[in-house]
């Protein structure tokens, strides 16, 4: 048994957390956490309002001190689904920030105030931070291709396998000061970017929301030494470096900038490495694997790689017939698999799902790649086609085509991804209106899905058809809808 965090153990005034007004040194941070995890121990399940705050780092390093899994929520969240988690996960109360507004949805659960600067004796009862390592740490909500989103099972074990693996890759030390401005509810902006400086006693600054002005001020005269974002935000950021010098000083300043959650395009790769002279380093995980692969920075320029296999993963392309593919040869296209400490318990309540994402003890990701000659491994595309990755978020086809049918005015509808230079794919809906000469207006739609699922899964486009392009099952023919529109 292992801490998560041992800068708490003996904390010292060192930074370690600021987002928007509120900082926090270590030992405000082990007195905050500390104070929260006491009046948390025993309590079967929390969930978190993952707003991007100091008070959502709070409450995560609370649970996890508690020995307590936590379940962020996105603070956009929709009705249907917050009310999928809340019933799937069962938790016992949620946290929260003392200034949070919280959905209707949340009313039945009793709410927990995460609070920053508690005063008393005692703070430091709830400082375990020493469970079984398969003890389940985080339960993190995932889109698949249909149906609602699963609970991905993350325990303490993962969770530092893979934070550990990845200081080695990157040479990731307390000295370290992050900068990210990336969600808190989902892998790479919680456990990469909160828990991963925490666990190696650095600091980490969060923006609040991504800006360019933001990464320029943290990175540059704020001495940050690292960034994380997703591709999104990289293209946003090599848009600006063309006419912003400080941007580019900030950047070329960097000791490590980090890329991941989905493909970072080779031209924003050159116009990057072009103004600054920095390579972004890029690295590619999964919910349910946490991190598998990265470029070793100094590595020299691998643009369109996402690197080799971090400390303790095992990795293998697997073809279409069940074959291992045996060469590197940067040719063979086969699924890629992975297994190591690095991966999830299961997904909660689904033994059915998660049998069926193993090959053995072997996890398959779903992504294909080709491997090169020396380890290398190239992502070239997905098994699913119904899964869509719109910003750095994987969003299920399925769950938005599930949410237009219940719009009263939509009779037909299906949902594909389409190229986007600033998020890499865009949410395309396809529809048949109920009544032709009524159809209800784009933005109409967009705000029934974002209220009912979350504002990243509303379409961006939507093209009205007569009818959905089917085979003879009746099946819609997905690749069939350009002609159709
Ligand atoms: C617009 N908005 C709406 C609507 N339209 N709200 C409600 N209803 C509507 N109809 C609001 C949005 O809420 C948002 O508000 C604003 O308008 C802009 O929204 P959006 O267009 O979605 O944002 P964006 O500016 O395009 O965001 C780009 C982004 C974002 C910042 C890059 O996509 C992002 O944060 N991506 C990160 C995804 C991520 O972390 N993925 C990790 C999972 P407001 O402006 O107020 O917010 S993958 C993972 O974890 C694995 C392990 C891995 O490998 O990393
Ligand atoms: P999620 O399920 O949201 O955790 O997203 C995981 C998926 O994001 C992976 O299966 C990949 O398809 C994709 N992904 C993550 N990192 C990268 C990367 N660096 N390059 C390309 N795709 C990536």
């Amino acid at each position: 048994m292992s801490a998560l965090f041992p800068a708490l153990a003996a904390p010292s005034d060192r930074p370690a957390l600021r987002c928007g007004a509120d900082s926090l040194t270590y030992e405000k941070l082990a007195r905050a956490a500390g104070a929260l995890a006491a009046r948390l121990a025993g309590a079967g399940r929390v969930a978190v309002w993952a707003a991007p705050t100091a008070h959502t780092a709070v409450a995560v390093v609370g649970a996890l001190l508690a020995g307590v899994p936590a379940v962020p929520l996105n603070p956009r969240t929709g009705e249907r689904e917050l009310a999928h988690i809340l019933g799937d996960s069962a938790p016992g109360a949620v946290l929260a920030g003392p200034g949070d507004e919280l959905p209707a949805g949340l009313a039945g659960l009793p709410r927990i105030d995460v609070d920053l600067a508690p005063r008393g004796r005692g703070l430091d009862a709830g400082l375990v931070d020493a469970f079984a390592p398969e003890a389940p740490a985080l339960i993190v909500y995932t889109s698949g291709t249909t149906g609602p989103p699963k609970g991905v099972v993350l325990s303490r074990r993962a969770v530092a396998a893979s934070l550990d693996a990845l200081a080695e890759a990157w040479s990731w030390t307390a000295d370290d000061v992050l900068v990210h401005a990336l969600p808190l509810f989902h892998v790479h902006g919680l456990i990469l970017g909160i828990l991963g400086p925490l666990r190696r006693g650095g600091e980490v600054r969060h923006l609040g929301a991504f800006s360019v002005e933001g990464v320029a001020r943290e990175l540059g005269a704020w001495g940050g030494t690292m960034l994380f974002g997703v591709p999104t935000m990289y293209h946003r950021l090599a848009d600006a470096l063309a006419h912003d010098p400080a941007l580019v000083a900030a950047m070329a300043g960097a000791r490590l900038l980090v890329s991941g959650s989905a493909a970072l395009p080779v031209h924003d790769h050159e116009r990057i490495a072009a103004a600054t002279g920095r390579t972004v380093v890029e690295r590619y995980g999964m919910t349910e694997t946490l991190m598998n692969t990265s470029v070793r920075p100094g590595a020299g320029p691998r643009p369109g790689t996402v690197g080799v296999p971090l400390a303790g993963v095992e990795l293998r392309l697997v073809d279409e017939d069940g074959s291992v593919l045996a060469e590197q040869d940067g040719e063979g296209v086969g699924e890629v698999q992975v297994r190591g400490p690095n991966l999830f318990s299961g997904y909660l309540g689904r033994p059915d799902a998660t049998a069926a994402a193993f090959d053995g003890d072997w996890f398959r990701t779903g992504d294909m790649a080709v491997r090169e000659a020396d380890g290398a491994v190239r992502l070239v595309g997905r098994k699913a086609t119904d899964l869509i990755k719109s910003g750095g978020y994987k969003i299920g086809a399925g769950e938005i085509e599930n949410a237009l049918l219940d719009h009263p005015g939509i009779r037909e509808a299906a949902v594909t991804g389409e190229p986007d230079p600033d998020l890499g794919e865009r949410i395309v809906a396809w529809v048949v209106p109920a009544d032709a000469e009524r159809p209800p207006a784009a933005a109409e739609l967009a705000d029934h899905v974002a209220r009912l699922l979350a504002p990243h899964k509303r379409p961006r486009v939507v093209r009205y058809l007569d009818a959905l392009p089917r085979n003879d099952m009746g099946k819609v023919l997905k690749k069939a809808l350009p002609e159709a529109g």
